[in-house]
């Protein structure tokens, strides 16, 4: 049984590799690009140590700009290459600080960022990624249904995100949220979902984080990890009059870290959780030890007190 599903499992995933690799690159939706600004500091990439991720959807026009923001090695310069799309950016150091892309993401893939430099800081600018989402992949929901395609103009949504982080350790997750035209949508509920499966109920997707964009576009999702493993989330921007909604998939690897849910139960699970099952079980079997001593306390009163009681009324 297990085989026959690792092969079933092996068949999709090599389907899905078939259908990546074939689709169409698909046309630019839109004619303004999601804008990304990327600080780079003696942390690395965005500020912040560890690897991280920008995350879009294919066919979306992206600029991504690097900003040179270090405060330690000052004669740091850098240049960055984009594996798979062949970009590289113009030097840039303290004089000269902003270097930018502006670029379809036709190809879908994950693809590596690095310094093309034995700079100071190398060692933290080795390996961005740039994910790229099928175009085809998840559809956000009312795109196209039994009415017709959408006919609201298209949102358009990009994430900065780690790789990954350890259980219970707190992920920032930045959302980008724009308009068809590439204008921030400002004051906007963005949501993310996180899929989980519990004791082989069919997998359920939970709300884990919301937070509303400011002026800029921008909302930070705080994500709790409370799980172990490659976590798959949904980033989500509902529809409105003014705008088709948007979706995008988010994948984080997270390790061992503290267990969270010893201290407190996952948050936003309808019903079943780890305590509940606990409760039932200590309750269950409390109650059958319970009734099995009054039998048994029963059964020897039975034969040993009965006849005694009997001959003592004779
Ligand atoms: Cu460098």
């Amino acid at each position: 049984m297990r085989r026959l599903l690792l092969l079933l499992f092996t068949g999709v995933v090599l389907l899905t590799g078939v259908l990546a690799v074939g689709a169409r690159p698909a046309a630019a939706q839109t004619a303004e690009p999601v804008k990304i600004r990327v600080p780079i500091t003696e942390q690395g990439f965005n500020d912040k140590p560890g690897n991280f991720t920008i995350n879009v959807r294919q066919g979306q026009l992206v600029e991504i700009t690097f900003v040179w923001d270090q405060k330690i090695h000052m004669g740091d310069e850098h240049v960055f290459v984009l594996d798979g799309y062949n970009l590289e950016t113009k030097t840039i150091n303290a004089s000269d600080r902003e270097a930018t892309w502006s670029f379809v993401a036709d190809k879908a893939g994950t693809f590596r960022i690095k310094c093309d430099l034995e700079c100071e800081i190398h060692d933290v600018l080795k390996s961005a990624l740039l994910i790229v989402t099928p175009a085809g992949a998840a559809a956000p929901a009312g795109a196209a249904g039994a009415t017709g395609p959408d006919s609201r103009p298209k949102s358009q949504l990009a994430i900065v995100a780690p790789v990954g982080s350890a259980r219970g350790s707190q992920v920032d997750i930045s959302v980008t949220a724009s308009d068809a035209k590439g204008a921030p949508i400002p004051a906007a509920r963005i949501v993310l979902a996180e899929t989980v499966q519990f004791y082989g109920l069919d997998p359920q997707t939970v709300e884990v984080a919301s937070a509303t964009t400011g002026k800029d576009g921008v909302a930070v999702l705080q994500y709790l990890p409370r799980r172990t493993g490659e976590r798959a989330l949904k980033v989500m921007l509902d529809g409105n009059a003014a705008r088709a909604p948007s979706s995008l998939d988010l994948k984080l690897t997270i390790g061992d870290g503290p267990a969270t849910y010893l201290v407190e139960p996952p948050a936003g699970i309808p019903g079943v959780n780890r305590f509940l099952v606990s409760a039932i079980i200590v309750t269950v079997w409390g109650t059958m030890f319970i009734v099995t001593m009054h039998v048994v306390a029963i059964a020897r009163a039975g034969r040993n007190g009965g006849p005694g009681e009997e001959a003592r009324d004779a």
